[in-house]
């Protein structure tokens, strides 16, 4: 399914004249509102291509009907989501799940859509099929090197896929660990992890970027090899320049002050990409936003500040949404995932630096709590309207999407009992 322009152009009509009211009496409130919509509307988050179908617990598995069962019909997906929101113009693809057959006709596919390839993720958690060492006790650790030659030759294949589809980065998340005290010797597993990390690295083009994703627990729960931010600065700056570190924000320990960890990578130039979903417990992988907004507009306000203050030059880190779908419509999960990111970066955007700085400077601290919640209590839903109006997209994409009975289109196309690969 394809969304046309006068398909959404048909939907904001009804819309469109409490639309401008609003933006009227918004911007008599805020000086620098333009400014605020071109940093949103310019805006775009990586959709990954195994959150288009039902995503699984390892209790089980409901599916919804209509799913994505090849890769061009996940990039039509997200072109549907990219017509509604204009902010999701980018496929984060997981290799061996969305290994293109054909890389020359995917690329010209995406091209059409108008969609672009972000980050590639390699893939050693699991064994795949007609794979001869098992990654069972681990992957660029193990202690066997025939295992750890096989990951590191599956990672500069995933490489070869992105530069074939015109990607320009790899993200590498590992399950190694263990799960017992004894299991595995911590310094041996870090040095046999760095020693694949720089194999993978010396096969990176120039113009590309290597992430190190990091998280305490799961699979493993007694140790993971890169278990915080930390671990992951250290490999990347062994490495070398074109070495980051990604932030997942459901791979903390509850309560872990994430946006600190932002901020400190940012003073080295060192945060590499970022990827969003929400948590009340663990890696719950719930829709970002839903549990901790607040949180994520402190993010935002420090990415802001890392984005405006650069002189260790971090670059534009890569952003993609990281979260399985297991009740919601995938393709209306993703729409309010984005709307819940762009919300955060909107109001993150209205907080006053300069004020901020000299209430910090005068140790003000009530007042610096004010700066931050007036922008936090500030309603910008006019804002991301806005900005998706000037793309040609819709000014309230859910209801779009229900309007337009996307779902059900997607049933009749597909079938019910289609599936998406993915976990
Ligand atoms: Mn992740």
């Amino acid at each position: 399914m394809e969304i046309n322009q006068e398909q959404i152009t048909a939907f904001n009509k009804d819309l469109l004249v409490e639309h401008k009211e609003n933006l009227t009496q918004l911007s008599r409130k805020h000086g620098n509102l333009e400014d605020i919509i071109n940093t949103i509307s310019n805006y775009n988050i990586a959709i990954p291509s195994w959150a288009l179908g039902a995503g699984g617990t390892r209790f089980g598995k409901f599916g919804f009907g209509g799913e994505p069962s090849t890769l061009e019909q996940k990039l039509e997906d997200i072109s549907v989501i990219n017509a509604l929101t204009k902010s999701a113009n980018a496929v984060s693809l997981h290799i061996p799940w969305d290994s293109p057959e054909n890389t020359n006709a995917i690329k010209e596919k995406a091209k059409r859509l108008g969609l672009r390839f972000d980050a590639m993720n390699s893939n050693t958690f699991q064994d795949q099929e007609n794979q001869e060492y098992s990654y069972k006790f681990g992957s660029l650790c193990h202690t066997d090197k025939n295992v750890r030659d096989q990951a590191v030759a599956h990672n500069k294949a995933v490489i070869d896929y992105g530069v074939a589809l015109g990607s320009k980065s790899l993200t590498v998340w590992l399950a190694d660990g263990s799960n017992f005290p004894g299991q595995l010797n911590f310094r041996r597993a870090f040095e046999n992890t760095l020693a694949s990390l720089k194999e993978i690295y010396a096969h990176l083009p120039a113009d590309w970027k290597l992430f190190i994703e990091y998280k305490p627990y799961e699979p493993n729960f007694y140790s993971m090899v890169i278990q915080d931010w930390g671990t992951s600065h250290m490999l990347a700056k062994d490495l070398g320049k074109q070495a980051y570190t990604l932030v997942d924000l459901g791979h903390h320990l509850p309560n872990t002050n994430i946006e600190h960890i932002v901020a400190t990578l940012m003073t080295r130039g060192m945060l590499g990409g970022f990827h969003f979903n929400d948590s009340k417990y663990g890696d719950d992988d719930l829709s970002v936003g839903v549990m901790k907004p607040y949180q994520l507009f402190l993010i935002f306000n420090e990415l802001v500040f890392g984005m405006e203050n650069n002189p260790a030059n971090n670059p534009i880190p890569a952003w993609m949404i990281d979260a399985s779908h297991n009740l919601k419509d995938p393709l209306e999960d993703l729409i309010q995932s984005i709307e819940a990111i762009e919300t955060a970066y909107a109001k993150a955007l209205l907080i006053d630096q300069k004020a901020l700085e000299e209430a910090q400077l005068q140790n003000d601290v009530v007042t610096a709590q004010r700066i931050l919640q007036d922008a936090f209590n500030t309603d910008v839903k006019t804002i991301l309207a806005e900005a998706r109006l000037r793309n040609n997209g819709a000014i309230d994409p859910i209801s779009a999407y229900r309007s337009l009975d996307v779902r059900n289109v997607l049933i009749k196309e597909r079938g019910m009992n289609s599936t998406a690969t993915g976990l």
